[in-house]
């Protein structure tokens, strides 16, 4: 029986947290996200917000590593043919200015193998870890993630990465609603808006913790002993 403190509720709700049954998912730590000249940095957002978790993310990922614990990274990102990218995400893209497949200072904005599209290099996938090229909000959306978890017999997922409101809270949604025990650590993620952070992750904690429960990366590393 090992639990790890966090709001609402000490998780997993059920104190079976092994290597065995549990993963780290990180998502979308990519250039276009948290780089110069990327996706994010071509809106004009302030790159702080959504650099601030790579520290704490690389505490969690040396910690979860070196006890065998299960590794996923996650990629926003199309076909370099643009052929799953629906025609008013593009459209939505081009009114702020960072249209997603045109040319930028990393390449075509969130398109596959582009430089922008991949992840970072202070936290980039080693043999072994699972990439997810996803090409929506939702890391199980049009994905074999759902497939690549069950086999491997995780129930329980530490959630992390970009943005908290964006694509980390719909992945958290969608994992929840097919069974999966989530946690969120709230420094490990970033939002183009500070407010929109701290709004997504007070959300996971209502009703007893409606999407699961939230921690931070010391609080996580301590409790996983
Ligand atoms: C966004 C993401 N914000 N990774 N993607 O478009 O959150």
């Amino acid at each position: 029986m090992k639990k790890v403190k966090s709001y609402p509720y000490e998780w997993p709700y059920n104190g079976d947290l092994r290597p065995e049954n549990t993963a780290l998912i990180i998502i979308d730590m990519q250039t276009d996200f948290c780089g110069k000249g990327g996706y994010v940095d071509a809106m004009g957002y302030d790159l702080s917000l959504t650099r601030a978790p790579i520290e704490p993310i690389q505490a969690v990922l040396k910690a979860m590593r070196e006890k065998g614990y299960h590794i996923l990274h996650t990629r926003e990102g199309h076909r370099p043919d643009l052929s799953d990218l629906p025609a008013n995400k593009r459209w939505r893209s081009q009114q702020i200015g960072a249209g997603i497949g045109d040319p930028g200072p990393c390449g075509k904005i969130l398109v596959r193998g582009e430089p922008g599209w991949d992840i970072i290099d202070e936290l980039y996938p080693i043999d072994g870890e699972t990439i997810i090229d996803k090409p929506g909000k939702g890391s199980f959306c049009a994905t074999d993630l759902e497939m690549v978890l069950r086999m491997r017999g995780i129930e329980n997922l530490v959630i992390c990465g970009i943005t908290t409101d964006v694509c980390v809270s719909t992945t958290m949604r969608e994992a929840n609603d097919r069974g999966f025990e989530c946690v969120v650590l709230e420094d490990c993620c970033g939002a183009t808006d500070k407010g929109n952070h701290d709004a997504a992750i007070k959300m996971v904690t209502m009703q007893g913790g409606v999407f699961g429960a939230v921690s931070d990366s010391k609080t996580l590393i301590a409790g996983l002993g």
